[in-house]
């Protein structure tokens, strides 16, 4: 459900057991949400993805995570089959490279910044995947959702930014299939 509170602000209403609103500001272009799961395979929460000048943002609003610092990467298919999300494959890299921002023969181009979920287990937060093109183009790579797709995963532990080959951040606790569709708002 989709809210808004005068101009400027959007919200986001979850309803999962728990009823939370999360608030941002008003992006100027932003991509059809799409469910964020857990192991268990139910819904905490929503991604959208949209292409900037300068990469592909993610959005991400989710309740019922753990508390912490956690890992996140864009992996390479469309695909999130839980409990372990083995089926979204590895960090998208068409690079070859190694994984981590840290690593002199990285990064995978999937690559994010960790993020941080709150104490009440919230995470609102936006990130991006610098220089990338989400459908179509000639990014670095090609597209991130190409015939096979994309999806974006948030592991259980922090990512350290230079372990091949994904950070030691531990198993895949949520998984969004990333769509190819993005709308102006
Ligand atoms: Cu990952």
């Amino acid at each position: 459900m989709r809210l808004r509170f005068g101009p400027g602000v959007k919200c986001f209403v979850f309803l999962v057991g728990a009823t939370i609103a999360g608030c941002a500001p008003i992006e100027p272009t932003g991509g059809t949400p799409v469910a964020l799961v857990n192991a268990s395979g139910q819904s905490i929460g929503s991604i959208r993805a949209w292409q900037t000048a300068g990469g592909v943002t993610f959005r991400i609003d989710a309740i019922g995570l753990p508390h912490g610092i956690h890992g996140i990467h864009v992996h390479s298919v469309g695909r999130c089959d839980p409990p372990d999300f083995a089926s979204a494959g590895p960090h998208w890299n068409p690079g070859a490279r190694k994984h981590g921002m840290n690593n002199p023969a990285g990064p995978h181009a999937g690559d994010l910044p960790n993020v941080e979920v709150a104490a009440n287990g919230v995470l609102a937060t936006t990130v991006t995947l610098p220089g990338a093109t989400l459908v179509g183009g000639v990014g670095v790579g090609g597209a991130v959702i190409d015939a096979d797709g994309a999806a974006l995963v948030i592991h259980g532990q922090a990512d350290d930014y230079v372990t091949d080959p994904s950070g030691n951040s531990g198993p895949r606790i949520a998984c969004a299939v990333l769509q190819p569709v993005a709308e102006v708002r």
